[in-house]
């Protein structure tokens, strides 16, 4: 790793000011109660040390000593294990597998469309707020069965979800009364001690708690 004279920390996080990605990793952090350093970053013009450090240059980066990961999936896994407590992921491997799976499908299917809808044209924008509704009352029984996202406790999966839930307002996504369970599962998280620790200042106003 190249030495950095941003990296001034044991821990410190490459995270854009409003990208659910770095939310979830952000949460993780939080929940976790770690300190951590924060080095705000547009994605758009990434720093040079970033750059050095990560061959996408994409953010969240995770800068652990000489350790230097990106993904959002691994770094999130890599910190469930390098803080254990709380634990947020289950210990048998069936629900572990479930959790992983129903993390792919957020990155590979959700968060394209909160991206879509913040960063694309008009058209794009307005193609993935349906597709995301859409995807939102689909998965409506889901966050009826458990307090958390497929699991009785809160969970790495649940730090994938929750931001997407938090950006619902500034989305323009509203919902019908009939997905009341939704908004009863965000209040659980955004009420939970670590939540408003994970939120930038940008990422704050987005909603009135
Ligand atoms: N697959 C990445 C995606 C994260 C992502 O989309 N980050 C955006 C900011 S919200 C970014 O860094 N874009 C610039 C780039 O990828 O070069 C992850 O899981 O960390």
């Amino acid at each position: 790793m190249a030495a950095s004279p941003r990296v001034r920390n044991a821990l410190t996080l490459f995270s854009a000011r409003d990208c659910v990605v770095c939310h979830r990793v952000r949460l993780v952090l939080a929940a976790k109660g770690v300190t951590y350093e924060l080095v705000a970053v547009d994605p758009l013009n990434p720093p040079e040390d970033l750059v050095d450090l990560n061959p996408y240059s994409s953010v969240p980066t995770l800068v652990d000593r000489d350790l230097v990961l990106y993904a959002a999936s691994v770094v999130s896994e890599f910190l469930d294990e390098r803080y254990p407590h709380p634990p947020l992921m289950p210990v048998d491997p069936l629900s572990r597998a479930k959790l992983r799976l129903a993390m792919l499908r957020i990155e590979h299917d959700w968060v394209p469309q909160v991206q879509a809808i913040q960063h694309g044209s008009k058209s794009q924008a307005e193609a993935a707020r349906k597709r995301l509704k859409e995807l939102l009352l689909q998965t409506l029984p889901v966050f009826k069965d458990s307090k958390f996202f497929f699991n009785p406790e809160m969970s790495l999966a649940d730090c994938a979800m929750a931001p997407i839930v938090w950006r619902l307002p500034v989305l323009g996504i509203s919902l019908p009364k009939e997905a009341k369970p939704i908004e009863d599962y965000g209040m659980r998280i955004f009420r939970s001690p670590g939540f408003a620790r994970s939120l930038t200042p940008e990422e704050k106003g987005f909603r009135d708690i």
